[in-house]
């Protein structure tokens, strides 16, 4: 089984990733993986904090000269604003006076709640976990699970689909190539220029009125093999792990598969996916994709399609009304740096979240703990298939 944990504060002196369960063998290029924190740092509309960090994992367990060893994998990532973070965030009891107690919850972020829950007095001891900070190490994760989905030519991309009242138009007959390479070249990553420039617009609004930007994202993987996840089990279904880890992403507030929610207002005839059969190729097709290439918790063998809403940022540079968790009288919320937009950087997120996903459904389906046993396996059941 392939899991992982995360660990460290947003102002903590690292981030720690482990991944526990990949197989032996696997060719880990780092140069990707940072590539990808890099993508992780971009997006207009991010606060100060992306001018000081440089984000790149070190590895320091499980990869030996480029390759997997089946043991624990462990990238450990730096926070360099530590350094001025050094006696408020420290581990010494005798720096607790130089904490700067935090005692106004921000409506819509962890701090009132987790106060509650915890026990704790000061709300940075909550909201330093709670940041977003955190999904450096998740990217860090997602892309070496794409490099062990990369050999069998299953591609995974995140990108933009709204923020705020703008969305943005993806052509029809669109490539996964020609997507990455327009979102990637986009400072919001859409991949429609006039909804770039509305959208850099309407976050330069909101900057200046002190509020932040929701927004929509989308993940495509193509080139998976039919029968990922299972309809056995409830925690065996394909869609319902990829929804319940893209729900656990901080801000994240709806999760939808092909035409989503749509489906539940249109008729069954001009819903499901009519099933064809092209005799050269041997397989079966689809005349459509609303399904979003899932059916009954498996992959369906046609594009995975997976959309991720977020709200907007907690943190408002003009506070709402709150209340001090110390003098319980009305006060507004607490002021942290922060971004007005981050939708751009959570398209990445995603497509991260989702490649760890597809990458341990991919293992359960094939097996074995090394490339070699996984290879042979994927080739018997696709031969199993194509013969069916
Ligand atoms: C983030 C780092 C944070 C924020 C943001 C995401 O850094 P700092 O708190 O030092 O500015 O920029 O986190 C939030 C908006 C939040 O509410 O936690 C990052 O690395 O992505």
């Amino acid at each position: 089984m392939l899991r992982f944990l995360t660990a460290g504060e947003s102002h903590g002196p690292e981030l720690v990733a482990v991944v526990e369960g990949a197989p032996a063998g696997f060719e880990i290029d780092l140069a990707k993986i940072n590539a990808d924190l890099a993508r992780r740092q971009k997006g207009y509309g991010r606060g100060g904090r992306m001018l000081i960090e440089k984000d790149e994992a070190r590895p320091v367990s499980g990869i030996r000269f480029g390759r997997t060893l089946g043991s624990p994998v462990t990238f450990i990532i730096v926070n360099r604003d530590f350094k001025n973070w050094e006696k408020r965030m420290s581990a010494d009891p005798r720096d607790r006076g130089e904490a700067k107690v935090v005692t106004r919850p921000r409506p819509g972020h962890a701090d009132l709640a987790g106060v509650l829950k915890y026990n704790l007095d000061d709300i940075r001891d909550i909201l330093e976990r709670a940041s977003a900070r955190e999904t450096t190490a998740r990217v860090a994760i997602g892309s070496f699970a794409k490099q062990l989905l990369a050999p069998f030519g299953i591609d995974i991309l995140g990108y933009v689909v709204s923020i705020g009242a703008t969305i943005a138009k993806v052509p029809a007959d669109m490539s996964i190539a020609e997507l990455r390479r327009a979102t990637e070249e986009s400072q919001v990553r859409v991949a429609d220029s006039a909804a770039e420039r509305a959208i850099i617009e309407e976050i330069d609004g909101c900057k200046k009125t002190g509020d932040t930007l929701g927004g929509v994202v989308e993940v495509v993987a193509t080139g998976l093999p039919v029968g990922l996840g299972s309809h056995v089990q409830w925690d065996r279904k394909l869609d319902g792990r990829i929804g319940g880890a893209l729900m656990s992403l901080q801000a994240a507030k709806g999760v939808e598969f092909g035409i989503g929610f749509e489906a539940a207002r249109v008729r069954g005839s001009a819903l499901h996916d009519e099933i064809g059969f092209d005799a050269a190729e041997r397989r079966f097709t689809r005349h459509s994709n609303n399904s979003g290439g899932t059916e009954g918790g498996m992959s369906t063998g046609e594009p995975l399609r997976v959309r991720v809403a977020f709200k907007p940022l907690s943190t408002l540079m003009q506070p709402l009304k709150s209340v001090d968790i110390r003098t319980k009288q009305e006060a507004e919320g607490t002021i942290e740096r922060s971004d007005v937009c981050a939708i751009p950087a959570a398209a990445v997120i995603a497509e991260a979240v989702v490649a760890f996903e597809l990458a341990g459904a991919f293992l359960e389906k094939f097996g074995g703990d090394s490339l070699t046993e996984i290879e042979r396996n994927y080739k018997g059941y696709l031969e199993q298939v194509r013969n069916f």
